[in-house]
Order: structure tokens, then sequence, then C-alpha cells
């Protein structure tokens, strides 16, 4: 038995920073078994080295609820309807329990359904007689929703079944034994408790011989409110495979968890501080949005649940289907959830794009990030100190490598009391953001939620006064072990609390801050180091007496947005902010931005990296990046060189490193690791245009960055499992690197038209796989044959110093010898593109012609923005040899000739494609109509 715990948990100090934490650290790692004695003392037991610990985590068949409803029996489910009426638009039936027989007066449920535009059906379930409310997550669907409901005029009653005819689809609820159907002419698309599966345990008294505790571990959960698990199946008809579910290092397309011979844990659901993750397992991680979608070459659909309780997913292994029946090619799922609300929405698709504008019409689109926060961003666990600070930021220079902002993690604050900074490694922060800010960069400090309950740390002082902690069961703050010690934690599901939180961001609070500074929210899951499964007890309770149990997976939202509306107000609403979270649920994406976590330096995680990412861009947040480099561990330079390439064309890119590893800023490893990494962060820095174009459209119709290849090409079903290549946009098509020493990759091209190698510009024909040879110099990426990227290739020490730069234009045709793109710009930081300020064109090649053209929806905008860019270069890719004899352009609008050579083309290497022609200083403006005609 070892009675004290490591020296950081004590207020005395005396180790030092990096041995504190590093002490931490190992104590976390070697997996002790924590118990919080009376004082300040923690008694630890047990050794083991290696990573990951299971068991600390609950497994299905340790918690009564998953137990037994994953043992449950198909057709098991006993509830029909008995009632059905339309009201209020809606159709409202009556389910009761056939098994029990005094339900039909007591225990019924209501069933609510109702449709809204754009191919969204909605179920709600709840008990008629709640002894306690159940718990429907707010803020998470967007207010305008109710505008788009449609009302439900009647039902059609016919053969046992009611059915509501909408316009292309129809819902089909069928009496005895209860289930529903969303149908499409006469096609099935999704159906609940088409298995009888379904299943609801109405809160209820306690009888006198039972026992409702749940021990785990060393901890039990009271369970006040005893059982009131939710558990159902839904089917997706015509489905190869589904995707979705985040957050889980595993493939793209989610492999069966049950049945057949296979033996697994199902997906979960619950928010965990997962240390050292596996690159390879179903367990959930920091995040949880419970929403899936179903694809094959016919149609996508889509189900979401907005549930915030632990939840548990089975995909089920395909039953083999007799010939010619509706069920050859359908996915059955079984959801399970602890607690809360039946809320449910059921998406018609038909294409996944259709998919994924249906769930972010209810969640919410993506926000519309500055332009910095696209570039490059440096980050250590930790920056030392403010000289450290300007090494790195220096080195940067020195090295003629771009970043735009430099992080600091929790050993900049003082004692890990957030909002503040250490005395003596950060005396003079605010001239220190200044030098930064001066070089056209920008800085994030982390703010964790675990508050040190100091009685001299104000943040402490008012929570605690305000009575702004979650409480215990017993009503009194609830206390857990975090970074400071002994910690509370706000409870941020209470919009005032939110609001005082926003507060804190303020530079009068937040002394030592400046408008460069942004924030990085760590831990948020929340993470509670001797509490059960590293998190919060369930049985603590939030405001309006809502327990932590049914406000668990969206903890870290609220943290988020609280952190996110800081800096908002800060900026009086006009800034746009900019904070990352780990942890996040459904509608995280109209908050900010998420990485994925702790990975490991090691080439599976490299890989892992894009299903996690294509994943979170599937649900709706497309903000998202992995540590670059990984986060425990050491890369060799190989693997930090293909990191680099890799994450060029992550949505958030950022290099990070944990506290015990070697530095690794990007210049250390001498040559040619320098200049291929220099090159690695050039290429994203050119490609900032495309980015942001793309971001803007993730903005306003919710499609994210990084596409899985099925979206743009869902006919195609040899893409439906390949997950170690994306499209980002429709334009760019990414393979990584994910072995040492490679010297060739199999990289497939979708459809039918050929792509070009972003470096040579080689082209490839779409419908094969090709084994292409490999360089260290760079990843495989190819454009699109009838695309036309912007990019800005003159290469600065941030994103800041380019926003005057000229635009190069690649044009690469396709067969027709046509190609289109589109530009998006604004000012990058501010609110006003909502007022119309911003540029949006389409560039169109055809007919030998180049245009350019106002494709900007808001043509009565109250603000303005201009820009001085023009296009230094335009690059023709794919002109047939006999045409390469043209060599002038004509720009009409001002009669001017220019002259066109033929190669050398596309990047700064110098390669020399024969089948290029090249346009320099046409000089047209960015903002304006114009045309150039290939003479
Ligand atoms: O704040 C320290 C780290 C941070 O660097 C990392 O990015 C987070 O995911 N943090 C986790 C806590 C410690 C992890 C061992």
């Amino acid at each position: 038995m070892i009675t004290e715990g490591p020296k950081i948990f004590t207020d005395q100090g005396g180790l030092s920073l990096a041995m504190e934490v590093r002490e931490l650290d190992r104590w976390r790692q070697k997996k002790r078994r924590i118990l919080v004695v009376v004082v300040v003392l923690l008694t630890v037991a047990g050794t083991g080295a290696e990573a990951w610990k299971k068991e600390e985590f609950k497994r299905c068949d340790q918690t009564i609820f998953c137990r037994e409803s994953r043992n449950r029996e198909f057709g098991s489910s006993k509830w029909y309807i008995n009632e059905v009426n339309v009201t209020n638009g809606k159709v409202r039936a009556r389910l009761v329990n056939g098994e029990d027989v005094e339900a039909e007066h007591s225990g019924s449920l209501i069933l609510h359904l109702s449709a809204y535009q754009d191919g969204i059906i909605r179920v709600k379930v709840k008990e008629a007689d709640p002894k306690k409310k159940r718990f429907e997550v707010p803020d998470v669907l967007v207010k305008e929703l109710e505008e788009k409901r449609l009302w439900i005029q009647r039902v059609i009653e016919k053969d046992g079944a009611s059915m509501v005819v909408l316009s292309g689809h129809e819902v089909v609820l069928l009496h005895k034994p209860f289930q529903l159907y969303v149908r499409s002419g006469k096609e099935t698309l999704i159906s609940l408790n088409a298995k009888g599966l379904f299943h609801f345990e109405r809160q209820r008294e306690k009888r006198e011989d039972e026992n409702w505790d749940d021990t785990f571990r060393s901890h039990t959960d009271s369970r006040p409110h005893g059982p009131q698990s939710i558990g159902f199946d839904v089917s997706f008809y015509g489905a190869d495979y589904v995707y979705g579910i985040p957050e889980r290092a595993t493939s793209l397309a989610l492999k069966p968890t049950k049945g057949a011979d296979i033996v697994s844990e199902p997906y979960r659901l619950y928010n965990s501080d997962i240390f050292e993750y596996l690159h390879e397992s179903p367990f959930g991680l920091y995040g949880a949005v419970p929403v899936m979608q179903a694809h094959s070459e016919k149609k996508t659909t889509g189900f979401f649940w907005l549930n915030a309780a632990e939840m548990l997913v089975d995909v089920l292994a395909k039953e083999k289907a007799e010939e010619g029946t509706e069920d050859v090619s359908r996915v059955d799922t079984h959801w399970i959830a602890e607690s809360g609300a039946f809320d449910t929405f059921f998406f018609i698709g038909p294409g996944p794009k259709d998919v994924i504008r249906q769930y972010t019409s209810l969640t919410g689109k993506s926000i519309m990030p500055q332009y910095f926060a696209t570039a490059y961003h440096q980050c250590r666990w930790n920056y030392k100190d403010e000289a450290d600070v300007f090494q790195v930021d220096g080195g940067f220079d020195e090295h003629d490598m771009p970043y735009d902002v430099l992080w600091l993690d929790i050993e900049h604050t003082d004692g890990k009391k957030y909002f503040t900074w250490d005395p003596v490694l950060f005396p003079n922060p605010k001239e220190m953001q200044e030098k930064i800010a001066a070089k056209g960069r920008k800085m994030v400090t982390i703010i964790d939620p675990h508050i040190k309950r100091d009685n001299n740390y104000h943040i402490h002082k008012e929570a605690q006064a305000m009575g702004y902690y979650v409480k215990n069961k017993h009503g009194g703050d609830f206390d857990g072990w975090c970074w400071p010690g002994s910690s509370s934690y706000l409870d941020m599901l209470d919009p005032e609390v939110r609001s005082w939180w926003a507060d804190k961001f303020s530079y009068s609070s937040y002394q030592g801050s400046t408008p460069i500074l942004y924030t990085w929210n760590d831990m948020n899951e929340p993470s509670v180091f001797n509490g059960p499964e590293a998190t919060m007890q369930r049985d603590n309770i939030h405001s309006a007496g809502v327990e932590h149990r049914d406000v668990h997976n969206a903890y870290g939202y609220y943290f988020h947005m609280a952190s996110m509306e800081g800096l908002l107000k800060r900026g009086e609403y006009n800034d746009r902010p900019f904070v990352l979270s780990r942890s996040f649920f459904a509608g995280t994406q109209k908050v900010g931005a998420i990485w994925t976590g702790d990975n490991t330096a090691d080439w599976n995680h490299l890989r892992v990296s894009v299903p996690m990412l294509v994943t979170l861009g599937l649900t709706g947040i497309t903000f998202a990046g992995a540590d670059v480099g990984g986060f425990f561990g050491n890369p060799d330079p190989e693997l930090l060189t293909r990191w680099y390439q890799l994450g060029a064309y992550y949505p958030f890119y950022r290099g990070h490193a944990h506290l015990d590893t070697k530095r690794r800023e990007p210049w250390l490893f001498g040559e040619p690791y320098t200049s291929l990494i220099r090159e690695a962060l050039h290429t994203r820095y050119a490609l900032l245009p495309y980015l942001y174009t793309l971001f803007r459209e993730a903005n306003v119709n919710g499609l994210p960055l990084m596409r899985p290849l099925w979206m743009e090409y869902p006919m195609d079903k040899h893409t439906f499992a390949i997950d170690d290549e994306f499209l980002l946009g429709t334009d760019l098509l990414v393979h990584g690197v994910y072995s040492e020493k490679a010297t060739s990759e199999d990289v497939y091209f979708p459809g039918s038209q050929r792509w070009f190698d972003v470096r040579t510009g080689a082209s490839y024909s779409g419908g094969q796989t090709v084994k292409v040879l490999v360089t260290m110099e760079s990843i495989p990426a190819y454009q699109r044959a009838g695309s036309i990227i912007p990019r800005k290739d003159r290469f600065r020490r941030s994103s800041f110093h380019m926003e005057n730069d000229p635009y190069t234009l690649v044009i690469a045709l396709n067969d027709t010898y046509e190609a289109q793109g589109e530009l998006y710009v604004d000012d990058g930081k501010s609110y006003d593109f909502e007022k119309g300020a911003y540029i949006h064109r389409l560039f169109t090649f055809s007919n030998g012609r180049l245009t350019s053209s106002n494709i900007a929806s808001d043509s009565k905008g109250t603000k303005e923005f201009t820009t001085p860019c023009v296009v230094e270069r335009i690059i023709l890719l794919g002109l047939k040899s006999k045409d390469l004899s043209a060599h002038r352009v004509l720009i009409e609008s001002s009669g001017t000739q220019v002259p066109a050579e033929i190669g050398p083309s596309l990047l700064r290497k110098g390669y020399h494609q024969t089948n290029s022609l090249v346009v320099r200083m046409p000089k047209v403006r960015i903002s304006d109509d114009w045309s150039i005609k290939v003479l």
C-alpha cells in the first residue's frame, strides 16, 4: 500500500515543473489504483507498464443495462400501438407494452412523429406519465428548426398501420408489433424496431428488496432514479456499409460487432480520456456524435439520436438473406443508451451530401474560421518560458518556414490555475504576445475545465460563492483530482455559468491576454484522475437537478461553447473566435475545432488519423486534425516528415508533442528533412485559398473538407471501404505514405476523368488502382481533371503576410478541354462576411477561354469587401501537344496580349511538363469579371 500520492498534488511545489508533470504522467501511465483519503493524500497501488488499461473502463457485460439489452432476442419487444391521432401537425401514437397488463393505463408511452423540410423525420418517445422528466439535450438543435417543420394534416389508416405521406417519401407506423418504416416509393429506406429490440425502461419506484447501486472497481453509482435505459434497432435497407458514430481509432466503414462468429465490444460513446489509445479499437474516445450514415451505390440514408448519456451501438453482421429479397444488402444496428430521452431523426438522403446537409440543418453548419487558424500551428507540452517562445518563433524565420500560431500548454500557468501566468517563466505575457503579433502571428493558451480549489484563486472563489460547480450526490461541490490537485468543475450546462465563464476572457479579467491570444480546451470529457473511468461520477448533479449521467457526452461541448462565447464577447462580437477542444458532441461544428487527442508517434497512428478525421467530417465536424508527429513517443525523421506531408491536407494542421519527448521543431533533424518539411508547409500555405473556399462551403452547406471517396463517387462500390486516401473538397485526391522506406503506394483513382499529379503534372486515368512510385519528396496528391484550384505560391513567414499576394490558378483540363473552380475570399477575421463583405468567384474554362464571374449569393449586403489581389500565373494542364503551339493569350477586358510559355509548369521544384502552358502576369484582379482567351 502506498500512502502518499505524487507530489504534484500538494501545493508545496519543490519539484521542477518538468519533473512534477513527468511524475504525474508516470503515475497515470503505471495505472495505479487511486483512493482519495480525507486529506491531500492519494493511495496508489499496483504497477504494470503497458499503455491503455482496458480494465479501467467498463465492458458491456459490466453494465447492467448494456448486458441486458445486448442479450435481448430479436422479436422480444412486445410494444404495440393502440391509438393514433394527429395533433398540432404531428402524429401522436400511444404505445403499450403487451407484456405488462397494467401498462395500458399507467405505463404507456407516447410517440410523436414530425417531419421537417428536406427529408428529415423525427420520432420522439416519452413516458406518458414520467416520474421525472427525461433530459433532452439543449443547444444542439438549431433555433430555426421549428420553422422548417412540415404540418402533417392526416394519417391514412390501413391494415393495422398508419401512414403519413410526405413529399417523395412516407412513414408507416405498424401497430402490432410496433414498427416504423421510412419508405420512398416502394422502397424501404430505414426502419425502427423491425428486429423487435425496442425496449424502454420506464422510471419507477424502488421496490423494497431492490438495490439500485452499481459498483465498478472502487466506485459505486447510487443510480437514485433506477434503471431507465432505452434500446432499439435501426435497419438501413439497401446499404452496404455504415459509417459515423465517432470518436474511435478504427476503420471508416464500421465493422460488424455482433452476429456470425464475431466477438467484439459494441461501439461505445462515452467521452473518455483514454491514455495511449490503440490505433485499432471500437472503444470510444474523447467525443461522441450519435449519428450514422448508411451507403450503397443506390442510396445514402442516416440516423441521429439526440442523447448525451452513455450509448452503445452494435453493427450486426449481415445475415445470409434469400436471393431476391429486400434484405440482401440491409445493415441492422442496435442502439442502447443508459438514460436520457428518445429523440431520434431519420434522414432520407438520397445521396451522401444530402444526408450531411440534412444532419447539419438540424445541428448547425461549421463555423467560419479566421484565416490564420487554417494555417500551420506549432505546439508542444511545453514551451518552457518566454525565451523558449522567442527561440522557436525565430527558428521558423531562420529556417524559412512559415507558421501562424504558437501554443502554450498547462505549464505556462501559475500552478495550473487557468487564466494566470507563471510569474517566473512568463513574467511579461503581454510583451511576449506583442512581439509575436508584430510578425503577424498569434498565440494560444490552454484553459482546462478543472478549477483548482485554492481560496486565493479568483475563479474558484467566485465560482464557489456563486454555487457554479457541479454538485456531488450529497449536494456539496464535487471535488476531483486533476492537474492542479483538488479541483471542482463548472456546471457548464447552466447558461448563467457559461456566461460568467465567458466574461473571464475579457482583457480586464484575463490579465496578460491580448487580442492575438486564442484558446485551447483540453481534459473536458471531463477528465477526473480519481473518478470512475477517469471521469466524473454519474450521480453528480448539474443545474435543474440533471444527473451527470444524462449530460456526460455533452459536457465538453458546453465547456467549448462557453469558451467560444468568451472570445466572442471579448472581441465585441466581431472577431471570429478560435477554440480548439478535445471533447465534442453533436453540434460542435458550430463552436470550434477539435483534434484527435493523444495519438502516438507510430505509422499506424498516422494511418488511422485519416479514417478518424473523415468520420468526423461525416458527422459535421470538419475543422479537425490529428497531432502531427504523434503526441506520445519520438517519431524518427522519416515518420515526422510523412506526418507533415499528410497533415498539410488536414483541415486543422498542428504539430504537437508530449512533455517527455525530444524536441522536434521541424528544422531539428537536419537535411534532407528540414527541406522536406519546409516543402510540406509550403504545400499547405499555397493551398490556403482553396482550403478557405472549402471552409466556406462547410459553413454554408455543412459539407466536410476531408471527404471519403464515395461522397463524390457514390456509385463506385470500389470506394466504399477505402480509408487510406481521401478527397479534399472535390478536386484534390490525397493518399498518405504509411510505412517506412516506402517506394510505392497503391492509389485508387476514382471517376472517369484523369487526375494530375500536383507536383509533376503526370496524369492517371480514373477508375483504376495504380502502384505509383513515391520518394521522400512528397506523398501522392492529385488534381482532378476538370477543376481549377486557386493557390498563393509566394512564401512568407505567416498567412497574414500573404494577404495581398497574387494568385496562381491551376487549371486541370478534362477531355473536352473544360474546367471549373471557385474562390471565396473575405477579411479572414470578422463577421462582416455575414453582411455581404466577401467575394466569391467562379472560374470557368471552356472553348479556349477562361472567365471569372461573380457567384456571391448575398448581393444586397450592407458591407463590402475589396482586395487588391491579382492573378500572377495561370497554369493549364492537360493540353494535347498539338495545342501547345499557343504562345499568347488575350486579356479580353483590356485588350492586352500576354505571352504563354510551354512548361515549366507546376511547383517550385522546376518540373518540366510538356503538356502544360503557363501564363505569367495576366494581372487581372481577383475581384473583377474578366475573360482570357488562349490564342
Ligand atoms: O496539457 C497536457 C496534455 C496536452 O498536451 C495534450 O494535448 C492533451 O491531449 N494533456 C492532454 C494532458 C496530459 C496527457 C498525458
